[in-house]
């Protein structure tokens, strides 16, 4: 037990053995996500160090393996003089005692707090080795670490450095996370977002991994970010510039940049973060924002007399559309929630809020153009809710009539009437249909053949959705209504199964099917209820044994497989074209039968839902191939096939 630095403010600190006994407690998990938050733990120190006015430069390195990193910036680089109490240098007190450095408890340092900035100490204790160096006072040192223990100790590697600055590289601990390989363009990603969060900050990232090579700034911050993400998101603006503020010395010091821009969107895209760290839950810097658009927009609308009478105009309907980034700088943000990541600061909603209103209102009335074009924005989404909501009703009142009196027409059902066991097999065309109708059991499984047009619900209403036949057939087929209507309570199969061509078409109405799917029945995916059916593209004859691979890469592993156990066996090999060319007992045998099929389910890891959240909007309207990659890495396997 010690103290901080100054030793003004005494705080109790632990050794590491409870970071390796409970990681979850300080990552969030060790999945994915966890893994990639060691890099974001401590790459937040480093734009700490930038934020604070020390450093311009970060340089982030993806080691060949995949699975290391090095993380440079050109600060001040970690103290490395004796610690007055545990006489140990400065910075292995800070890489081996949890919530040792003033730095993360210092009210003179604005830092992510929260679940970030628990420390490099946690990275270090999860880690199967990290080198720290420093460069300082002319000298260049180091000092190796292992699962967060010291194998050397500090040492002076040079007696010359030039410049200044830290340097982390760490490999994380296999025995510790589910996976080790780090996500590239997950990487790039975020670190490409820091740059936009902070205006000044320049990061480079080399991937050896691929040879690629960025260079990441962006002067004119969250301005630029904002038109950045309506560009990608395909969001056409419904006034010229945005409302932009940045507010200064607003109370206790915090200080807050908000950009908004009204588009045709049919939905509302709020991005939040404190310090530059996303908060994907939201919370009370987001909460004050949305009160701020909602009484600024109204009371504009209500002294230029724009507000109809015979409209009920709500706070949604003045959102929607808008696309918006807040980011908020604090000193001592607090955090609740699951994977704390909403930010819980109670003085925070009004302190935003009422700088914002403000700000908001006087633009408004000095480009009274855009005030207009905004009123007329909010005017038609209000009609377009009143619209989808009778809609949406419409629907559900058909589907609930009976349980089976209102189902489309070319579903072939199943007869069983309990939903745990009933399963949904919407398939792409008539003739697959047909093989899947032949293939099937019958008393559970239920066949939805799609033929026309699937609309793409990313960029249309729910009044719009509903006209769309296909998808209205899912709706009615479901049962359980759609929207605000949704009830789970009523879904007809607890498992819908999307079954395609394995081919770039049959992955793009998947594609459109789950992006309305995520947009307007939700829960449904979150409940687990969405699976994507796996069939093969290859059917492998060999030695009087039959093997299905579901892509090339399979083939080969197959094919190679065979011919280790014996070299001359002969392999006879037939490329499906279609599911509709599958004899009904071989789609059976492979994709339907629940003993031998593959499938996947479709989730929304609660730690990557910010990603999807964006990738959702910022891929549709995008290429083919991007969206493909979206869902593929978004589906967790279910059960394996042993060929
Ligand atoms: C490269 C990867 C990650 C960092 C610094 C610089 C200082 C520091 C870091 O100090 C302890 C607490 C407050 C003084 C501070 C250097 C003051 C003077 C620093 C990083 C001692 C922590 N000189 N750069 N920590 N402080 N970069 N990059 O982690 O009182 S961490």
């Amino acid at each position: 037990m010690s103290e901080t630095y100054t030793g003004k403010n005494i705080q109790v600190l632990e050794g590491l053995e409870p970071v390796r006994k409970r990681p979850g407690m300080y990552i969030g998990g060790t999945g994915k996500p966890g893994l990639h938050h060691l890099l974001w733990e401590i790459v937040d120190n480093a734009v700490d160090e930038a934020t604070n006015g020390y450093a311009t430069q970060i340089d982030v390195t993806l080691h060949k393996d995949g699975r290391s990193i090095t993380v440079t910036d050109n600060g001040r680089g970690i103290p490395v003089d004796e610690h007055p109490i545990k006489k140990l240098p400065a910075i292995e007190v800070i890489l081996t005692t949890l919530h040792a450095g003033g730095k993360f408890d210092s009210s003179n340092y604005i830092t992510s707090g929260g679940l970030h900035g628990v420390g490099a100490s946690v990275v270090n204790a999860l880690s199967e080795e990290l080198v720290a160096t420093v460069k300082r006072d002319g000298a260049t040192w180091e000092q190796r670490y292992e699962r967060g223990k010291p194998v050397t100790k500090l040492k002076k590697v040079s007696a010359s450095s030039r410049g200044t600055g830290t340097s982390i590289f760490f490999r994380p601990d296999a025995d510790i996370f589910e996976t080790v390989d780090f996500d590239g363009t997950l990487i790039g990603e975020n670190l490409e977002t820091k740059t936009y969060l902070n205006g000044a900050l320049r990061i480079a990232f080399r991937n050896e991994v691929t040879g690629e090579r960025h260079e990441f700034h962006h002067e004119g911050g969250i301005e630029e970010f904002l038109s950045h993400k309506m560009k990608v998101a395909g969001a056409r603006p419904v006034h010229p510039d945005p409302f932009v503020l940045r507010q200064e010395s607003m109370q206790d010091g915090a200080r807050v940049e908000v950009s908004l821009h009204w588009t045709e969107s049919p939905r509302e895209s709020l991005f939040s973060y404190v310090n530059g760290i996303p908060t994907p839950d939201g919370g009370t810097h987001e909460q004050g924002l949305k009160d701020a658009i909602r009484s600024a927009v109204r009371s504009y609308m209500d002294t230029h007399d724009l507000l109809p009478k015979k409209l009920e105009i709500s706070a949604e309907d003045i959102r929607e559309g808008v696309m918006g980034i807040v980011n908020l700088f604090m000193v001592d943000p607090q955090f609740q929630g699951q994977t704390k990541e909403k930010l819980n600061n109670p003085e925070i909603k009004s302190i935003v809020s009422g700088s914002v209103r403000i700000e908001l209102e006087q633009f408004l009335n000095r480009h009274p153009s855009t005030g207009e074009a905004i009123a007329t924005r909010v005017i038609q989404s209000a009609k377009a809710r009143h619209a989808s909501r009778a809609a949406a009703n419409s629907v559900r009142r058909k589907s609930n009539v009976s349980h089976r009196l209102n189902l489309p027409g070319k579903l072939a059902d199943c007869s069983s009437t309990s939903p745990e066991e009933s399963e949904l097999f919407i398939v792409e065309g008539d003739s697959a249909g047909g093989s899947a109708k032949q293939g099937r059991d019958r008393t559970t499984q239920a066949i939805l053949p799609l033929r026309g047009k699937v609309l793409n619900a990313e960029q249309a209403t729910l009044k719009k959705v509903m006209e769309n036949k296909e998808l209205s057939n899912v709706v009615q087929a479901l049962g359980c209504g759609v929207g605000d209507q949704l009830d789970l309570g009523q879904l007809r199969y607890h498992k819908v199964i999307l079954l395609m061509d394995a081919d770039s078409d049959g992955h793009h109405i998947s594609t459109l099917l789950l992006t309305f799917l995520y947009r307007y029945m939700k829960p449904l995916i979150e409940e687990g209820f969405v699976f994507i059916a796996q069939p093969p593209l290859y059917r492998i004859d060999a030695a009087k044994q039959t093997y299905w691979a579901l892509d090339d890469e399979d083939r080969e592993r197959i094919t190679k497989e065979i011919q280790k156990k014996n070299r001359n066996t002969k392999i006879e090999l037939q490329r499906f074209k279609g599911l509709g060319e599958m004899m009904p007992q071989t789609l059976k045998d492979t994709t339907l039968d629940p003993a031998k099929r593959r499938l996947l389910q479709v989730s929304i890891p609660d730690a990557e839902r910010f990603v999807t959240e964006q990738t959702i909007s910022e891929l549709m309207g995008k290429d083919a191939s991007a969206r493909f990659d979206f869902i593929m890495n978004n589906v967790d396997e279910v059960q394996d096939l042993d060929v």
